[in-house]
C-alpha cells in the first residue's frame, strides 16, 4: 500500500489501463453494468470523509458542524481513537460525516506509524463519496500530507482541500501555502481549495456546499457524440506522437460517472505515451471541467473505426 501511494506522489493525473479481461463487451454493455446513481439508499445522504494528518483539526471540524464536543479534540496528534459518523442536515438535506481516527505518536518504528496512518485513511476514504483532506494552513506542506492528498487522487472520491485554522494570525502563509498545492501535490489540481476555521466556524458552510457541487459534477456524463467533437479537435490540434497521426484513436465514450471514466479506441493502445493522456484529460477539463473530481482514461486495442 504505502509503495503504491509512493508511486502515485510522483504520477500527475492517475490513470489506470483499462484491463483486457473482456475485449468483446459491447460499449453499451459497458454503459448499462454501471450502477446509476451512487448505488445508494436515498436517506443516507452524502457521505463526506474528512482526511488529514494528525491534529490539522478533522475532529474540530465536526464538531464545529455539531455545535458541540463530541469528538475528543486535543493538541496531541492521534487524538481521535475510534471515530464514529456524525449526521448533520445541511439546507434541509441531510450529511454524513466520517471523522478518521489518528495514531498516537508512540510506536516505535516511523514506518508503523505510516502504515496505520494510510489504513485508517483508507477506511476513511472507502466509506465516503466526498473527501475534505485537511491542510493546516499555518504550517508548511509535509510528505505526510502529500501522501495523504495522493491517496485521495487515487481514490476516484471527490475531493476538497481544507485550509484550516486561518482563524490564526498568518501573514504570507496563506499565500505561500496556496503557491505550494499545485508543487506538492500536483495530482489534485482539480481540487477546489476552501478556507475554513474550525475554531471560529468560518468556511464551514461554503465547503458544504462545495461537496455538494463537486457530488454533482462527479455525474456529470459527457454525450458520445459531444466528446468525440472535442477528442477530434483535440487530435487535430496537437497530434499524438509517433506519425500515427490522428488515426491512432479513434473515438471514445464516457463508460462511467462517480468517477467520471472514459474508454477510447486506438490501434496501438502501448504507443500513447502517459502526457498524450494527459492532453486528452486536460482537453475533456476544458469543456468539462469536472470540478473536484479526478477522471480515468482507459485506452483499449482496436483496428479500425
Ligand atoms: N486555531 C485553531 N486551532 C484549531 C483549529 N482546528 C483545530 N484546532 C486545534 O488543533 C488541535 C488538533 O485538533 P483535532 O481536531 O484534535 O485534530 P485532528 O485532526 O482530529 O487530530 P487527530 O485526531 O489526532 O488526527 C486542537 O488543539 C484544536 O483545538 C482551527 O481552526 N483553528
Ligand atoms: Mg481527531
Amino acid at each position: 500500500v504505502r509503495e503504491h501511494a509512493r508511486d502515485a506522489v510522483h504520477d500527475e493525473e492517475h490513470e489506470v489501463r483499462f484491463p483486457d479481461r473482456a475485449p468483446d463487451l459491447l460499449d453499451d454493455e459497458i454503459v448499462n453494468a454501471l450502477p446509476s446513481g451512487n448505488g445508494k439508499p436515498e436517506e443516507e445522504g452524502l457521505k463526506i470523509g474528512i482526511i488529514g494528518k494528525p491534529n490539522v483539526g478533522k475532529s474540530s471540524l465536526v464538531n464545529a458542524y455539531l455545535g458541540r464536543e463530541q469528538m475528543i479534540v486535543s493538541e496531541i496528534p492521534g487524538t481521535t481513537r475510534d471515530a464514529v459518523d456524525s449526521r448533520i442536515m445541511w439546507r434541509k438535506e441531510p450529511i454524513i460525516l466520517v471523522d478518521t481516527a489518528g495514531l498516537k505518536r508512540r510506536a516505535r518504528v516511523t514506518e508503523d506509524i505510516d502504515y496505520y496512518s494510510v489504513l485508517r485513511t483508507n477506511k476513511t476514504i472507502d466509506r465516503s463519496d466526498i473527501l475534505f483532506l485537511m491542510l493546516d494552513a499555518s504550517e508548511p506542506i509535509t510528505n505526510q500530507d502529500a501522501r495523504v492528498a495522493s491517496l485521495a487522487a487515487e481514490s476516484g472520491k471527490g475531493v476538497v482541500l481544507l485550509l484550516n485554522k486561518t482563524d490564526k494570525d498568518l501573514p504570507d502563509q496563506l499565500e505561500k501555502i496556496r503557491e505550494e498545492i499545485p508543487h506538492r501535490m500536483p495530482f489534485l489540481k482539480f481540487a477546489p481549495i476552501v478556507s475554513t476555521s474550525a475554531e471560529t466556524r468560518r468556511g464551514i458552510g461554503r465547503a458544504l456546499d462545495v461537496a455538494r457541487e463537486v457530488e454533482t459534477a462527479r455525474h456529470e456524463k459527457i454525450p458520445t457524440s459531444k466528446l468525440n467533437d472535442i477528442i477530434e479537435a483535440a487530435l487535430i490540434r496537437n497530434a499524438p506522437p509517433a506519425g500515427r497521426g490522428k488515426n491512432q484513436i479513434f473515438y471514445g465514450t464516457q463508460t462511467g460517472v462517480a468517477p467520471p471514466t472514459f474508454l477510447f479506441f486506438a490501434k496501438e493502445p502501448e504507443a500513447v505515451p502517459p502526457f498524450y493522456r494527459k492532453y486528452l484529460m486536460r482537453v475533456i477539463r476544458e469543456t468539462y471541467p469536472y470540478e473536484g473530481t479526478p477522471i480515468f482514461i482507459h485506452i483499449r486495442k482496436r483496428d479500425h473505426r
